[in-house]
C-alpha cells in the first residue's frame, strides 16, 4: 500500500515537472474531457502547436535539421548547438557567397538559435547538463556511437532528466550495418529505392528528392510530437529512432508490394507486360509508369525540342478514358473492345501513349493541363525549378517564400508545407553562428555573468586559437 502510494507520488512528481515545461492549457484547466475551454483569441493568435517546447538540437547536415526546422516552424524554441568556429559543415558547404552562410545551410536551419559549445570540454559539459535539464528533446543525426562518445549516453541523459525524449536519425537500424555512416543516396540505395527507379534496361537511380535525409527528417517529427503526447501521460521521456532505411523503404511501400505480387504473376500495369517481356525475380524498374492501379507516362508537349522541361505527366483513368478518346481525336475507341476496357488496353498501353503524345506536342503543357483538367483527366505539368520559384501561387501560400539574411542578402526557400489554421509558420532567418550563445546562457540557464566569464574564459564556447591549434 505505501510502495503505491509512493508510486503515484513519484508518477505525480515526474506529470507535475513535465508540465512545468510544456505548459499546456489542457493539463492547467480541464474542463470535463481534459481538454481547456475553447479560446477566444482570434485562429492563428493562441499560440503555434509546440509553443512551450524546447529542443537541444545537435543535428548537422541535412537529415537532422529537417526535423527541428520543422519542428521551430510549429513554434518549438530550437536551440542549435555547433562546434565553436565550424559549426555545422554545411555553413560552408556549396558556398555561392563568399563570407556568408551557405544556403545548404540556411534553408534547413531557419528560426533556430544557435549556441556554440566544445561538447569535449569539462565547461562544455556543464553547459550541456544545464541544457539536458530544461530541454524536452534532444534530437541528433551524429555517426552511430558519437554521442556516447561525448559522455551522453542515454542513461546519463535520462538521470539528468527523466523527461527528456532523446530523438536520432541513423542510417541503419539494429542489425548488420547499424555502425556505418549513411548520406542520402547510400539511404536511396538501401531502402529499395534506387532498384526501383530507373528504365528498366538502364541502371538504378536515384532521385532528387531528397527521401533518405529529409524524408526520414520527417518522420523523425513525427516520432518526438508522438512522444510528447505520450509524455503527457506517462511523464517521461523515450528515445525515438528513425534510419534512414527504415524511412527510404515506407516511402517505397507499394514497391515491396509489387515484389509480393510478382511472386504470383506479372505486374500487369508495368508497360514491360504490354510489351511482352518477361519479369524477373525482383521488381523492375518501371520508368514512368506510375506506381497505382492507374497507367501513366511522362510526354512530350509542345517546345520539347529545346525545353527540356516540356513534358506532361498523363494518366489515363479509366472513368474518363471517353474524354480522353474525344481529346485526341480518336472517338471510335470508346466502344471499340479493343480500348474500351482497361484490360483490353494494358498489352498496348505504349501504343496509346504514343498516340496520346501526337496530340500533347501540339500543346504547351499548360494547355494540356488547361484542357485536361476542364474534363477531369488527371495530368501534372513537369515544373522546373526555375518556374517554381517563380509560380507566384506558392508565394502566396508561403510554400516559396523569400528571406532576408544579414550577410548574404535575399533569397528563396521552401516555408513549412503543413498548413494549420491555429497554428501559422513564419519563416525567420537561420542563426550566424553562435549569434544566441550569451542569451541562452544568461535566459535559459540562468547563469550569472560571475559562472559565464568563468565558461567562455575556459575556452568552451569558442574556437581554439590558431597557435594552439597548431601546437
Ligand atoms: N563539440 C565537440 N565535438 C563535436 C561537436 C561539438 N559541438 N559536434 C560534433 N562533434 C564531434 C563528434 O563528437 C564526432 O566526434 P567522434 O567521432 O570523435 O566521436 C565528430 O564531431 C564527427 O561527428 P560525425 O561522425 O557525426 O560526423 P562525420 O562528418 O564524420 O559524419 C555523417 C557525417 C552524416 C556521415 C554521420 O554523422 C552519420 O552517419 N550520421 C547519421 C546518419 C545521417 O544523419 N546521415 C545524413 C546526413 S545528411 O546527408
Amino acid at each position: 500500500m505505501a510502495k503505491k502510494k509512493a508510486k503515484k507520488a513519484t508518477a505525480k512528481t515526474a506529470a507535475k515537472k513535465s508540465r512545468k515545461v510544456v505548459k499546456l492549457a489542457a493539463v492547467k484547466k480541464p474542463n470535463g474531457n481534459g481538454l481547456p475551454k475553447a479560446s477566444t483569441k482570434p485562429y492563428g493568435q493562441a499560440g503555434k502547436a509546440l509553443t512551450g517546447v524546447r529542443i537541444l538540437d545537435f543535428t548537422h547536415v541535412q537529415s537532422g535539421p529537417t526535423c527541428t526546422q520543422l519542428l521551430a516552424w510549429l513554434g518549438a524554441d530550437v536551440i542549435k548547438v555547433e562546434r565553436p568556429g565550424v559549426g555545422d559543415i554545411t555553413r560552408g558547404q556549396l558556398v555561392d557567397v563568399k563570407g556568408a552562410d551557405s544556403l545548404y545551410f540556411t534553408m534547413l536551419n531557419h528560426n533556430k538559435r544557435s549556441i556554440t559549445i566544445d561538447s569535449k570540454h569539462p565547461q562544455g559539459k556543464r553547459v550541456l547538463d544545464g541544457l539536458i535539464k530544461v530541454c524536452d528533446v534532444l534530437v541528433e543525426n551524429f555517426a552511430p556511437g558519437a554521442l556516447d562518445r561525448m559522455g551522453l549516453t542515454w542513461d546519463y541523459i535520462h538521470k539528468l532528466n527523466p523527461r527528456m525524449i532523446v530523438a536520432s536519425v541513423k542510417g541503419f537500424g539494429p542489425g548488420p550495418y547499424e555502425d556505418c555512416k549513411v548520406y542520402e543516396n547510400v539511404a536511396q540505395c538501401a531502402g529499395g529505392s534506387a532498384s526501383t527507379t530507373g528504365f528498366r534496361e538502364g541502371p538504378p537511380l536515384v532521385t532528387g528528392a531528397q527521401i533518405g535525409d529529409s524524408g526520414t527528417g520527417l518522420h523523425l517529427a513525427l516520432g518526438i510530437v508522438s512522444a510528447l503526447y505520450q509524455r503527457m501521460r506517462t511523464g517521461r521521456g523515450q528515445k525515438v529512432l528513425a534510419a534512414m532505411q527504415d524511412g527510404v523503404l515506407n516511402l517505397c511501400r507499394v514497391k515491396l508490394r509489387d515484389q509480393q505480387r510478382i511472386e504470383k504473376g506479372p505486374l500487369t500495369e508495368y508497360s514491360q507486360y504490354g510489351e511482352g517481356i518477361p519479369f524477373g525475380s525482383s521488381v523492375p524498374r518501371a520508368g514512368n509508369d506510375s506506381g497505382g492501379g492507374q497507367p501513366g507516362w511522362i510526354l512530350k508537349c509542345k517546345g520539347w525540342e529545346t525545353d527540356p522541361d516540356a513534358y506532361i505527366y498523363f494518366i489515363t483513368q479509366a472513368p474518363v478514358w471517353q474524354a480522353i478518346c474525344d481529346l485526341i481525336g480518336e472517338p471510335t475507341w470508346k466502344t471499340d473492345p479493343e480500348y474500351a476496357t482497361p484490360r483490353a488496353r494494358l498489352p498496348k498501353l505504349k501504343a496509346i501513349f504514343a498516340r496520346i503524345e501526337q496530340w500533347t506536342m501540339t500543346k504547351t503543357k499548360f494547355e494540356v493541363m488547361e484542357i485536361c483538367n476542364k474534363v477531369d483527366i488527371p495530368v501534372g505539368p513537369i515544373l522546373s525549378m526555375k518556374e517554381i520559384a517563380e509560380e507566384p501561387s506558392l508565394r502566396k501560400t508561403g510554400t516559396v517564400v523569400e528571406v532576408d539574411h544579414p550577410t548574404r542578402g535575399k533569397y528563396l526557400s521552401v516555408g513549412n508545407p503543413i498548413k494549420m489554421s491555429d497554428s501559422i509558420s513564419e519563416v525567420t532567418r537561420s542563426p550566424l553562428l553562435g549569434e544566441h550563445t550569451d542569451e541562452i546562457l544568461k535566459d535559459v540557464l540562468k547563469l550569472s555573468s560571475k559562472d559565464i566569464s568563468e565558461i567562455k574564459n575556459s575556452g568552451a564556447l569558442s574556437a581554439p586559437k590558431k597557435e594552439e591549434k597548431a601546437a
